[in-house]
């Protein structure tokens, strides 16, 4: 009898709390991890849904991932539409023209793909002002052909490549590793670095911009543009990797352009002149990308 009573006491209870879900965890193991006054929790195991990241801080949505795969990197360039008659006491510098027009000319989303920034990124002035967009590759390092990931990033006026934030190291989810670097702008010829540079979550260096022999074909993948810097080529306009008629022509077409961001606009003032047409013509016409 007594058991009975047990027996249907259990039956009762187990109905009322039917409902009940209590909060628990079933992972192996895990960790936390920190940025500002946020703080993540993570497990191992879960599964990956989506995340947003900022250039400091990555949060998953709903599951999280157990690893962030991560390699941070710092490339400096030039670009010799931008350096071409640099600013009187700027000369180091690249020109911020498409930045300081009336209206600021750069836009806030990417020429290569989606990725956006905040318009406040383009208020810094100085030598760490932003002059454009520009495109960095991770290719296969038993294939300088296989793109691995691109991922949009900003230029600085001095060469700094930099992420979205507009200050911070380039960090692009990919593993720790060997690769052939590429660096490409909307109307410059890209350059391919000439051997692989091993990238991890520390921040790598990487400048291509003061040895021809970083990049593939030397002389005629940069430009000796003096004081030991050396830009990429100024002038594809249509962004297929060679400079030619069909450049010259492009340019004359859109010419009297004024206030515009286009690939026309070889040197980067935000206007179509004659001085762009002379620019892809005079120092550059016949060059093609050498990858
Ligand atoms: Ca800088
Ligand atoms: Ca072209
Ligand atoms: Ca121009």
């Amino acid at each position: 009898m007594k058991k009975a009573f047990i027996f249907i006491s259990l039956l009762f209870m187990s109905n009322v709390f039917a409902q009940t879900i209590d909060r628990f965890s079933i992972d192996s193991g895990g960790a936390s991890t920190a940025a500002g006054n946020i703080s993540i929790l993570y497990t191992i195991g879960e599964v990956q849904i989506a995340e947003r990241n900022t250039a400091t801080l990555s949060i998953s949505e709903g599951f999280i991932a157990p690893q962030r795969i991560r390699i941070r990197i710092h490339p400096i360039v030039f670009l010799q539409g931008a350096f071409t008659n640099p600013n009187a006491g700027e000369e180091s510098l690249m020109r911020d023209d498409l930045r300081i027009a009336s209206s600021i000319l750069i836009p806030t989303t990417s020429p290569y793909d989606s990725t956006t920034c905040d318009p406040s990124v383009f208020t810094t002035t100085g030598a760490n002002a932003i002059v454009d967009w520009i495109l960095i590759e991770l290719r296969d390092e038993n294939d300088a052909s296989n793109v691995l990931v691109s991922q949009s990033a900003l230029l600085q006026r001095d060469g700094d490549i930099v992420a979205t934030d507009g200050t911070s190291a380039v960090a692009i989810n990919s593993p720790s590793g060997n690769y052939y670097i590429a660096v490409r702008h909307r109307n410059h010829l890209g350059i391919l670095t000439a051997s692989t540079v091993s990238l991890s979550e520390t921040v790598t260096n990487l400048d291509l911009s003061t040895d021809i022999n970083a990049v593939i074909g030397g002389a005629l993948a940069l430009r000796a543009m003096g004081n030991g810097i050396f830009a990429m080529y100024a002038g594809d306009v249509n962004s297929d990797g060679s400079i030619l008629n069909t450049d010259i022509a492009s340019a004359l077409s859109a010419s009297g352009g004024i206030n515009v961001y286009a690939g026309s606009d070889a040197n980067m003032d935000g206007n179509i002149l004659n001085t762009d047409i002379a620019l892809i013509i005079q120092p550059n016409a016949g060059r093609i990308q050498q990858f």
